[in-house]
């Protein structure tokens, strides 16, 4: 039996049908994973002195400590997807964010815009300790594309790993040469409570950010709310709150109340984030309390505010 290329499972051929299909059609099969599946690969790698390259998705970024927990190696913490943040957002304020656990090191990049790669790979360089380097992240933080782009700029490797928008694309460990580094891709924690686990293919293809997110502000006076298609709806009084999401998600206001049957959370701000986990991040400018409302299911927390 072989692994396949793309997604690391056991089959016949160099590349499975799944990976054939998404590779050639765009036509995705999910497969459900579990994260007990994943737990024993990081305490696998827990038993090495291997470098952990662990990447976040800095529009979603998740509970890191979840996977810092079941590792003892050095981690690299690779802060993806810049390209989806604005521009004029200030380096300084993303690199010093407090991402809550330990590392030896950080670097921000994106792979879609091959930002800050050369860097990346002299970080890999002083930091490995072997001449293997795992990749752990949550799912669809860019793992694969990440190593795809590393394989592409510096290798004369033709190899690519399947990647997609929907969780559990990476199904097992997958091995990649990098010249004398032998990266090892890994399927990644599936983040609970994340919208992307809660819509289909289309819906999908509105919530996540594929562009330059354009922030939208409402400075809301007197009671206001405002709506988000059909995922989010905020009742809130004399504060300003910052939209950071899809350009292609429709966001209303409305200068009274609107009856929904979505999941009512009652949440306290003070200059901080309202994160709707995978659909947006709200920056607010004072001390408040909202009423959140979205699909059942959906995280809704606040964390210092990130931008
Ligand atoms: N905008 C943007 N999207 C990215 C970037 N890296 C990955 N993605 C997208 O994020 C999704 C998940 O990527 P993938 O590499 O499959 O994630 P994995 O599950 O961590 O391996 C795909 O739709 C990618 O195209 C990036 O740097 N910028
Ligand atoms: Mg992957």
């Amino acid at each position: 039996m072989n692994k396949c290329q793309g997604c690391g499972v056991l089959c016949e051929n160099n590349l499975c049908e799944r990976c054939f299909r998404i590779k050639h059609y765009n036509d995705y099969k999910v497969v459900s994973k579990t994260n007990e599946d994943f737990i024993p690969i990081l305490k696998n790698i827990s038993q090495s002195d291997d470098l952990v390259l662990l990447v976040v998705d800095l529009f979603n970024i998740g509970n890191l400590s979840l996977i810092r927990k079941y590792l003892k190696n050095d981690i690299l913490l690779v802060l993806t997807k810049r390209d989806l943040l604005p521009r004029s957002v200030s380096f300084d304020k993303l690199f010093n964010y407090d991402y809550g656990i330990d590392y030896v090191d950080k670097i921000i990049v994106s792979s879609n815009k091959n930002y800050n790669f050369d860097e990346l790979l002299s970080k890999i360089n002083k930091y490995k300790k072997t001449d293997k380097v795992y990749v752990v992240g949550f799912t669809n933080a860019g793992k694969s594309t990440m190593i795809n782009k590393l394989i592409y700029n510096y290798s004369d490797n033709k190899t690519e790993i399947t990647t997609s928008p929907l969780p559990s694309t990476t199904l097992n460990t997958i091995e990649i040469k990098l010249n004398n580094i032998t990266l090892i891709d890994t399927p990644g924690l599936l983040s609970e409570g994340d919208i992307v686990n809660y819509v289909n293919g289309n819906e999908l293809k509105k919530i996540i950010p594929k562009k330059e997110i354009k922030p939208i502000t409402y400075q809301v006076k007197g009671k206001q709310t405002i709506v988000v298609d059909n995922y989010l709806l905020i009742e809130a009084s004399d504060i300003d709150l910052t939209f950071y999401m899809s350009n292609n998600l429709k966001i209303k206001r409305y200068y009274k109340k609107i009856s929904t049957n979505l999941k009512k959370h009652i949440i306290e701000v003070n200059n901080n984030d309202i994160v709707v986990k995978g659909l947006c991040f709200i920056k607010t400018n004072k001390k408040s309390i909202l009423n959140v409302y979205t699909l059942d299911n959906v995280l809704v927390f606040t964390r210092d505010s990130l931008i």
